[in-house]
């Protein structure tokens, strides 16, 4: 099955411990702190990958994780770093974050890449935290956790050319009549089933390689969910021209013509104001011959453009060449993406030493902020030096101020982020 819509859970690597080292020489008992740095954890990246066109690689796998950093060491040795996860996503992938329904980056064009989880940052070895009066710090600091969250990747084919048509009207018999692609064609109805891309030459003056997107049928009721056509709707929404092909040698081709309008302008009313191009198909048949010129003269009445072919034959494409070349946009226009293009939204990671106090929903405080949650977790509170310096953060922050106004009283738990400590007026100390 098609697939272009699937949920994912990424979790970058987290960052090495710093470590918390001295050095030995022959003749010092004990040197000074040399530990090295953790070295940061792998981060996850979404890159676009132009042959692909659908989310299928992300069919049965949806866990992905980046490795963590190595821990420091002696001797001033840094821990490697984590390595990147590169994951390739088809050409119109919107990525968003699952939990906020925010868009984190719409991927178009080649190449393009987002990262969606980032790897923590390494902890800082001992060495790092000597001064003149305190030469021997067993504080280090902790690896930062990865960034772990579910993403939903969402996929609107990007195309220059859509076919639309019921099914059986011969719009894959009409991609491979124009491209070099191959796609399965059948006498029954939903014989595709996931959209087909192909590139099309519009002659030999012409530099412009415009891409067609084949996709299944549409039918009565699509745009609510009938068939399989309500999935594909969205397919033909980025593209920059439409196809309407009609099966000329159906029952009713006007009544076959008016249901995919419909259905187009039920799904978006936006759809109906790109530029269409309608063909009528199977001009082999006696019946689509006979058919031909009243419906050609109604769209004509309408002002839409038309031709007739015979996609099984090859006839009329000449004629439809010629139509999609004067409908096309400049080569310039062509190479870059089709609106709404290249939105890839940077995150501003603002340090800030803002932060909040509330109480959770047991009553419990917790205190929210980006860099007091940072310095909490990168503390090993195992370390008695590194748990006091953790206490001093606090106090030089004015979280603890803020903390005494809300009303903490000795023995209360205070959380940050996962960490859940206990306060006290003189110590803190670390709960469980
Ligand atoms: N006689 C005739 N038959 C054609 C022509 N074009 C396509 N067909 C036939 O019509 C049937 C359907 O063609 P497809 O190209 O598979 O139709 P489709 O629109 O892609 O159909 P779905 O994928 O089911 O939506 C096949 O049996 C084709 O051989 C044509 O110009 N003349
Ligand atoms: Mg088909």
């Amino acid at each position: 099955m098609f697939l272009d819509r699937v949920k994912i859970l990424v979790r970058a690597g987290a960052g090495g411990d710093g470590a918390a080292t001295f050095r030995r020489e022959a003749h010092v008992p004990r040197g000074g702190p040399d530990g090295g740095d953790g070295g940061r954890g792998g981060s996850i990246y979404l890159r676009v990958d132009p042959g692909q066109t659908t989310l299928r690689d992300f069919q049965f796998r949806h866990h992905f994780k980046a490795t963590p950093g190595g821990r420091g060491e002696g001797s001033r040795k840094h821990g490697k770093s984590g390595d990147d996860l590169v994951l390739e996503v088809p050409p119109g992938t919107a990525v968003y974050d699952d939990e906020s329904g925010e868009i984190i980056a719409d991927l178009v064009a080649r190449g393009q890449e987002a990262m969606i989880a980032r790897g923590g940052r390494g902890g800082l070895g001992n060495k790092h935290f000597a001064t003149s009066t305190h030469q021997a710090p067993r504080h280090a600091q902790k690896g930062e956790p990865g960034e772990e969250r579910w993403i939903r990747l969402e996929l609107r084919l990007i195309a220059d050319v859509g076919l639309v048509g019921l099914p059986n009207a011969g719009k894959s018999t009409l991609l491979a009549a124009l491209t070099a692609a191959t796609p399965k064609i059948a006498d029954y109805p939903f014989t595709t089933l996931e959209p087909n891309l192909g590139v099309m030459d519009l002659g030999m003056e012409d530099g412009r390689l415009p891409t067609i997107a084949d996709v299944p049928g549409l039918i009565e009721g699509a745009s609510e969910g009938a068939g399989l056509g309500h999935a594909f709707l969205r397919h033909v929404e980025r593209t920059r021209i439409l196809v309407h092909i009609v099966d000329g040698g159906a029952r009713d081709p006007e009544w076959d013509y008016e249901v995919i309008r419909s259905e187009l302008a039920a799904h978006d009313p936006a759809l109906l104001e790109k530029p269409i191009l309608v063909v009528i198909n199977k001009l082999d048949l006696p019946s689509a011959a006979d058919a031909w010129p009243s419906f050609r003269a109604r769209r004509e009445a309408e002002g839409m453009p038309i031709v007739a072919i015979a996609a099984a034959t090859g006839e009329g494409m000449d004629p439809l060449r010629g139509a999609l070349a004067a409908m096309l946009p400049s080569e310039a226009e062509l190479a870059e993406p089709p609106e709404p293009s290249g939105v890839v939204i940077h995150r501003i990671e603002g340090m800030g030493d803002a932060f909040s106090i509330d109480r959770d929903a047991d009553g419990v405080l917790r205190v929210r902020g980006r860099r007091v949650e940072r310095i909490a977790n990168q503390t090993n509170f195992d370390v008695e030096e590194s748990a006091e310096r953790f206490q001093r953060d606090l106090v030089r922050l004015g979280v603890d101020a803020e903390l005494r106004r809300a009303g903490v009283a000795p023995g209360d738990l205070v959380r940050f982020g996962d960490l859940e400590l206990e306060w006290e007026p003189e110590a803190w100390a670390i709960d469980g």
